[in-house]
């Protein structure tokens, strides 16, 4: 009798376990019924059955997706059909090769569609996905499924969404090892070992999460790149991954690294104006295309942190990248070129290096070149000012190179909703043609007219089993795909529709979601890099501070070399008593960063030194001013994690646990970083942290005596 009571108690807790698994994998395609019996009924009322009108493997997928949510929501199966099954239901497909679009599509709806976009509109009985290519039936029956999962009316639906940027593309620095550089959720999920015959599960589920928020690009290896790749047994294995991805939308890139003549050509040089150099790559080229007819191009990081490049050869980057080109070109190929440069030398301020590289090759790129500029001009700082570049290349087409990953943002461990900072950017004037002449402008084409746009993201993907490690981490990624498609998305849409995905649909519950995801960047700039401060990291690692950090190869890889600290003030001058890095940024830009006490604060210490005692706006001294934001920002993680627990019965236990262990850990690194930066900083203001304050728990020599030989997110191997 025991025996049958234990053997019950196994399967009911297991089977409990199993229906109840909610470890973040499904992400934010939960596709959970739709509780509402009466709102499922208007739902079935139109969508009662799926016309897929064409074929081919996108469209394909589309039906499947259709399918299988459609069914899951509504709690019945809706079978996809090929053939007309008279007027009701979903009738997809895509316009000039369906006649019955043809018919229920007006000129005018069908000229608004462009690539990639759809027409999403109901009719009395039925409801119609229209595209000018596949893709675009896939990204609109991936959007009609965000409808109903945020249980949206469909009545007199009339939405043409179309992408404002070309490229959509996550860049994963991931070795062929399977680390991942600055990788924080576990190992690569690119099995290379066992490519081409294994293909794992995670390959499709990634290719579709990352369809339906409208990525087209994946970059699978680390633009510290390794020439092996390239080796024919690798090409193989990298088409496998391409024909997984194909299905879904999404083309493969690869990174190439410059000297790969030289290591597997066996030639004598990588130099881009080399006869046989240049063979090299055009058979290099046309050897990926023979394997991967729809190969999207090359991402290069040259010439910066190690990496070879054209200028080993006195060539420039516009001779090194047209090179590249010019082998992709014929197949339609784009090449992607890191403007990430900073040169071997240590001119006065690395934060100018980029823009004195680039300017001066403005135009002289091939068509099929985008040069890939981070947002600011240090390197993904929590905060910094848009880069100068943005303002200054009307000539070649710039695309925005965002961080999901959270190297400098609190790794694997913190909440930071990104697209607070994504959109702080996107939304900065760079006035390159007056006032309005957004970064997202610049990035859309629409500012220059660029003929190709990009917008790439350093993915925080990884083998574990949440995708993200924190599963906060997963709103970064969706938020990156929402404002690839649409840069002008405003944070906190993302955010509820994330939240609403992905949790829960109690609208307190969403609310204090989305609160948590908006506030949380402003607090994480507090805690880390208050008024300007940046690059002030632990050395190598990046995990927690290191304003102290002073003796590296290069004086810009310390932290003093960024903070100045001096017993007179705080901060590098970046005007021009100083680098005067102020003047590659247009007049009007530069209006409001140039006089100190004009300075918005959050950039004070970026572009100006200030006295200790300086005497801010607010009233405050600078001194004061930096423990107010340093002990704000760690009092906010404690608010975090209060509107977080004022939420727990709306959230499933294991999730909700995930989340609360990654904010007690949250917590205690941000008062870390608010005790050691201020104790340091204190040993140069010789000014007390004011009595109000919590006092620093340990001496400056502690905090100075930490050490985490083994935090996560290996270094890069230079
Ligand atoms: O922020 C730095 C990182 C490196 C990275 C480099 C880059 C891939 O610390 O790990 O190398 O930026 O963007 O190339």
């Amino acid at each position: 009798m025991i025996r049958f009571f234990l053997i019950f108690f196994l399967l009911l807790s297991f089977g409990n376990s199993t229906i109840r698994a909610e470890d973040g994998y499904r992400l934010w395609l939960r596709y959970e019924k739709i509780e509402n019996a009466a709102l499922r009924q208007a739902y079935l009322g139109r969508l009662s059955q799926i016309f897929m009108d064409g074929e081919g493997p996108i469209l394909k997928t589309a039906a499947e997706e259709l399918e299988a949510g459609l069914g899951t929501l509504l709690g019945k199966p809706i079978p996809a059909t090929r053939v007309s099954g008279g007027t009701g239901g979903v009738i997809a497909g895509i316009l000039g090769r369906s006649d019955v679009l043809g018919r229920l599509v007006s000129d005018e709806d069908a000229r608004k569609i462009t690539a990639e976009g759809f027409l999403l509109m109901s009719g009395p009985e039925h409801l119609i996905i229209a595209a000018k290519d596949a893709r675009g039936v896939l990204y609109g029956a991936f959007h009609l499924m965000r409808l109903l999962q945020l249980r949206l009316p469909l009545d007199g639906l009339h939405i043409i969404e179309n992408p404002k940027v070309k490229l959509r593309v996550l860049n994963h620095w991931d070795n062929l090892d399977r680390t991942v550089e600055r990788g924080y959720a576990g190992f690569s999920i690119w099995n290379w070992h066992e490519l081409p015959e294994y293909i794992g599960q995670q390959y499709i589920d990634y290719a579709r999460a990352n369809a339906s928020i409208g990525i087209n690009g994946a970059v699978v290896t680390n633009v510290n790149a390794n020439a092996l790749v390239f080796r024919p047994d690798y090409l193989e294995k990298a088409a496998a991954l391409a024909d997984v991805f194909r299905p879904y939308g999404i083309r493969i890139y690869l990174t190439a690294r410059f000297s790969s003549p030289i290591e597997l050509g066996g030639l004598p040089t990588a130099d881009p104006l080399d006869p046989q150099v240049r063979q090299w790559w055009k058979n290099k080229a046309d050897e990926i295309y023979r394997l991967i007819p729809d190969f999207g191009g090359f991402l290069v990081k040259a010439n910066s942190e190690g990496q070879p490049g054209p200028r080993e050869y006195g060539r420039s980057h516009a001779e090194g990248a047209n090179m590249l080109a010019d082998a992709l070109a014929p197949h339609g190929g784009v090449l992607m070129w890191r403007a990430f440069v900073y040169s071997e030398e240590e001119p006065e301020d690395r934060a100018k290096q980029a823009y004195n590289e680039f300017v001066p090759l403005d135009g002289q790129f091939r068509e099929n070149v985008l040069i890939q500029v981070k947002n600011g001009p240090i390197d993904f700082q929590p905060r910094e000012p848009v880069h100068p570049l943005f303002g200054a290349m009307p000539q070649t087409p710039l695309m925005m190179e965002f961080q999901i990953t959270k190297e400098y943002l609190g790794q694997g461990t913190h909440l930071v909703g990104l697209a607070k900072m994504y959109g702080e950017v996107l939304q900065t004037d760079t006035y390159a043609r007056g006032k309005g002449s957004s970064v997202a402008k610049v990035v859309d084409g629409t500012l220059h007219g660029y003929q190709i746009t990009g917008m790439a993201g350093v993915a925080n993907i990884g083998t574990a089993r949440n995708w993200t490690g924190h599963l906060f981490g997963q709103a970064d990624w969706y938020a990156f795909g929402r404002l690839a498609w649409n840069p002008y998305l405003p944070a906190e849409t993302i955010f509820k529709e994330w939240a609403e995905l992905t949790f829960t649909h109690n609208p307190e519950a969403v609310a204090t979601i989305t609160d948590m995801l908006s506030s949380s960047y402003e607090t994480c700039v507090n805690y880390m890099t208050p008024l300007g401060l940046h690059h002030i990291m632990a050395a190598g690692h990046h995990y927690g501070p290191g304003p102290w950090v002073s003796k590296m190869p290069r004086a810009d890889w310390t932290s003093v070399y960024y903070h100045r600290a001096d017993e007179e003030g705080l901060g590098f001058d970046r005007t021009e008593t100083g680098s005067n890095a102020l003047e590659q940024y247009t007049p009007d830009f530069r209006r409001q960063y140039a006089d100190m006490d004009k300075c918005p604060h959050k950039f004070l210490l970026w572009f100006h030194h200030v006295p200790w005692g300086h005497v801010l706006s607010t009233g405050r001294t600078l001194w004061e001013e930096l423990c107010l934001h340093y002990h704000q920002g760690a009092a906010e993680v404690g608010r975090l994690k209060k509107k977080w627990e004022s939420i727990k019965e709306f959230i499933d236990k294991e999730r909700y646990r995930q989340v609360s262990m990654h904010l007690e850990i949250q917590e205690k690194e941000a008062r870390w970083w608010r005790d050691a930066c201020l104790s340091y900083f204190r040993a140069f203001s010789e000014m007390e942290i004011p009595s109000g304050l919590e006092q620093p728990g340990h001496t400056l020599e502690y905090y100075r005596s930490l050490a985490y030989p083994y935090a996560p997110g290996i270094r890069p191997r230079w």
